[in-house]
């Protein structure tokens, strides 16, 4: 054994061994139980660095730690290979194409997590830009327009000018484009839609079962669907037979409606706009264009807006209200008109303000008054009906219930339910991504491509260029081509789908990664899923999670699958910064796995990645931390070197401690066995697992230097060698395969079994008791752990050093706090 720790000498070693020996392989099916243990996968934009290392490294724990725990541990990884970046580098460079740009980085990121030494599977690689990959999402899209669920509709969409393409509701973050920060504009497109809003009850519902999703994942998911309970009210319109509905949570203020408010998009405005108002509505208009979209609509935005000329009816009073377009009404939610009261609702109050809208009030504080000329803000607690009829004096919870319920009976209105969740936009107007496979007759119309015409195969030669419209209409070859129906002639589909829908299956794919004839075997993909654990990353806390749970909800209800969540837990890690920013190449604050890998070792490198704070909260890389890691693995070499050869053939059946110095490191080892799987396996907190093992480390180093060496109890140096190698392998694996080979062991040490607590070891002969005097601590006394109260205190009463404090004084009180302390109220 060499006498100091150099990684450099055996790290690449045991990964080739791994590698050769195929010991991550997982076989399909096993006595063992299965787990299958996911990370997200990587979208191939370059180099990875430390912080994008962290998803990886976790992910690797728990699929050694479970290997180890007698499970069939399904560890896979790929990429998702389709996307914008790869397009935007080849506009940029000109000359090098997507496809070449995308297989480039794989192979990169391939190697560095090769070197760090994590366990995939690599037989069950995908990249969702291959043929054989993309062929089954379009063949997706194909079973999703054959049940209704994938559908075209004209619609205003997000464009970013910059990007030159479309951006779903959720690619859009305070206005601006996601990827690039350019302002986002409106333009109206035919698009191509996944019809998710029929499954917004059922992914609502399916919340209530993620028990081991975070709490935050969950709120969000909820809040993302927005489901609201309220009343459609129709209202007619003066001087018309036509009449249009709103969408209201609080039919208890119907009285107190003094406008009415249009979503600028609505094609009433139109319809309701009269001859005289047609300019100012066209000022307002022009106004708006000029507003961003997410702004207008935000909490606090100055409401801007502007009279139709038209009036409706309010049907519980028959009076004549104004109506009115503005600009926080959103277009896509409830009907995409309001009724507005600006008594109860502040939005309502700020636009009444600033139009000199008139504000009554219908329900006041109990035991109070409002007087409308005098109110600050809207009041929106609960209160006691006024102005309102038949319900005056009625609570208006009650009243919204009466309300609800004469609106039925009038056929004026009815209960609804309304979710905040839009159909999911996957068209683009961009190359690398799957070809939507549908084209378009002259005769038959939109037709899908039939199974075995699939792959639609993106073509390799097109032109870049930034006019915003899909590469692939310049393409004759793609373009042009024949009806599946007909034979006659027809057009291709020209947009490509989001890449969000690519790895909205993937998951499913690695169960059968090679399959060429199905998507999946539904066995097999029974047998494996639901995953049992996913790590990510919590940026995709509610895209990502909830378009690949309504995947698998579709899937369920075709009979495909017969699961309907995806993910049984979610872990969501950190992210690690650097001089206290994201770490990025614009920034020159990037660390890179191969530096640190070239110093200290990839062991030191996970160690580190896992140490520097509990893993779900972000943490800041600190080159001093490294180094402190470093020297912690030096340790650990060190203690094996001084008895490894001692141990190799010694048999280990029961062990036998005798002396303090034995007890005391047997404790350690199974007291740190219990918290280290605990951390591990229950919590996810690998950096006071390590604590853990230093802990024994410690213990271990006191044991080799203050007992002699011919003393040493072999066996039971041999359990803490045999246990603590075991446990850091998750997270040091060359390390521990290195000592465990040293210790003569001929099996890999993935193979061992993790340990378990021996309770008889945790017991303890001796127990330190704190004594205080009058609050003061002044000595600690042994005493053995069952000892009885009052023999205690008459320990801790005469105690030498303690007598000296107490001696001549008036003992007032002694209390014992078992196992803990004896404090000695004195007085005099
Ligand atoms: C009258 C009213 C009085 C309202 C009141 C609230 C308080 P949630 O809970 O988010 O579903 N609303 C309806 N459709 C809208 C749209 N397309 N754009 C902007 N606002 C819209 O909110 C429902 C409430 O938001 C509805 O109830 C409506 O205002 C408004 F004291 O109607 B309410
Ligand atoms: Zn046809």
């Amino acid at each position: 054994m060499e006498k100091e720790y150099n990684p450099g000498s055996f790290e690449q070693k045991w990964r080739k061994k791994w590698e050769d020996e195929g010991i991550f392989k997982t076989p399909q099916y096993s006595e063992k139980e299965k787990f299958y243990n996911l990370i997200m996968f990587p979208y191939p934009s370059g180099t990875l660095h430390v912080g994008h290392v962290k998803n990886y490294v976790i992910g690797d724990v728990i699929a050694r730690y479970k290997r180890m725990k007698g499970f069939n541990v399904l560890h896979p990884f790929g990429y998702d290979s389709f996307g914008l970046p790869a397009e935007n580098a080849a506009i940029k460079n000109g000359n090098i194409h997507p496809e070449t740009w995308t297989y480039k980085n794989i192979d990169i990121i391939r190697n560095q997590i090769k070197n760090l030494g994590i366990s995939y599977d690599w037989d069950r690689e995908i990249m969702t830009c291959s043929e054989d990959y993309y062929k089954w999402t379009q063949w997706l899209f194909v079973k999703f327009y054959e049940k209704g669920l994938a559908y075209k509709k004209k619609a205003a969409v997000n464009w970013c000018p910059s990007c030159n393409t479309v951006l779903a509701n959720e690619q859009v973050v305070s206005g601006k484009c996601e990827r690039c920060g350019t302002e986002v504009e409106m333009k109206q497109l035919e698009q191509w839609y996944f019809k998710i809003t029929d499954y917004a009850e059922k992914l609502l519902q399916g919340i209530e079962k993620l028990d081991g999703w975070p709490e935050n994942v969950k709120t969000m998911q909820k809040n993302w669907i927005g489901k609201s309970y309220g009343a459609e009210v129709e209202f007619k319109i003066e001087n018309s037979n036509e009449t249009f509905k709103v969408f209201t949570t609080r039919p208890d203020t119907l009285f107190g409606v003094t406008f009415m408010a249009l979503a600028p998009e609505s094609p009433l405005v139109e319809t309701l706009t009269t001859k005289e108002q047609k300019e100012e509505v066209k000022n307002f208009m022009n106004r708006l264009s000029q507003q961003d979209k997410f702004k207008r609509i935000a909490e606090g935005a100055k409401k801007d807006g502007v009279f139709t000329g038209s009036y409706a009816i309010n049907p519980v009073n028959g009076e004549k209200i104004p109506i009115y377009v503005a600009n926080y009404i959103l277009f896509e939610y409830g009907t995409g008109a309001i009724m507005a009261v600006p008594a109860h609702d502040q939005r309502d109050f700020e636009f009444a303000k600033e139009f000199d809208l008139p504000i009554r009030v219908v329900i006041l504080p109990e035991g109070k008054d409002l007087n409308a000329k005098e109110m600050t803000e809207a009041h929106v607690a609960e209160g006691i009906m006024l102005n309102s009829g038949k319900f005056n004096g009625m609570k208006n919870k009650e009243a919204l219930k009466e309300i609800a319920k004469w609106l039925e009976e009038e056929k004026i209105g009815k209960m609804t339910t309304q979710y905040k969740l839009r159909d999911w936009l996957i068209s683009r107007q961009r190359y690398w991504g799957a070809p939507i496979p549908i084209v378009y007759c002259e005769k038959c119309g939109a037709v899908p491509v039939p199974e075995k015409d699939l792959p639609v195969k993106l073509p390799k030669n097109v032109e870049f260029d930034e006019t915003g419209k899909s590469p692939l209409v310049g393409n004759k070859e793609f373009v042009e081509t024949t009806c599946p129906v007909c034979g006659g002639k027809a057009k291709r589909e020209v947009d490509t789908m989001d890449t969000f829908v690519d790895s909205s299956w993937y998951y499913l794919r690695y169960i059968n990664p090679k399959m060429t004839d199905k998507i999946f075997d539904k066995k097999d993909v029974n047998n494996w899923l639901p995953v049992d654990q996913y790590i990510g990353g919590v940026e995709h806390a509610i895209l990502h999670l909830l378009y690949s749970r309504f995947i698998t909800k579709v899937l369920n209800d075709m009979e495909l699958i017969d699961f309907d969540e995806p993910f049984t837990k979610l872990f969501t890690q950190g992210m690690i910064y650097k001089d206290g920013a994201k770490m990025s190449k614009s920034k020159g604050n990037v660390v890179s796995p191969e530096d640190i890998i070239k110093k200290y070792g990839t062991d030191a490198l996970r160690t580190y990645i896992l140490f520097i704070g509990p893993p779900e909260k972000d943490a800041e890389w600190n080159d001093s931390g490294i180094d402190g890691i470093y020297r912690f693995l030096n340790r650990v070499w060190n203690n094996y070197v001084k008895f490894i050869e001692k141990i190799r053939d010694i048999e280990l059946n029961t062990v036998e401690v005798k002396t303090k110095e034995e007890k005391n490191l047997r404790r350690k080892l199974h007291q740190m066995i219990e918290k280290i799987t605990r951390d591990i396996e229950g919590s996810f907190q690998f950096n006071t697992a390590i604590s853990g093992m230093m802990e024994i480390t410690n213990e271990l180093s006191h044991y080799l230097k203050n007992v002699k060496e011919e003393s040493w109890n072999l066996k039971l140096l041999k359990e803490v060698g045999r246990d603590f190698a075991i446990m850091i392998s998750p997270i040091a694996p060359h390390l521990s395969e290195e000592l465990w080979s040293l210790m003569g062991n001929n099996e890999t040490i993935l193979k061992a079994e993790w340990p378990k607590v021996d309770k008889k070891a945790l017991e303890v002969d001796e127990l330190k008791i704190i004594v205080q005097v009058n609050g003061k601590v002044r000595n600690t006394i042994m005493i053995s752990p069952d000892e009885k109260e009052d023999k205690v205190k008459e320990i801790a009463l005469n105690d030498e050093r303690v007598k000296k404090f107490i001696e001549g004084k008036n003992i007032v009180k002694v209390i014992y706090v078992p196992k803990k302390l004896v404090s000695i109220v004195i007085k005099g």
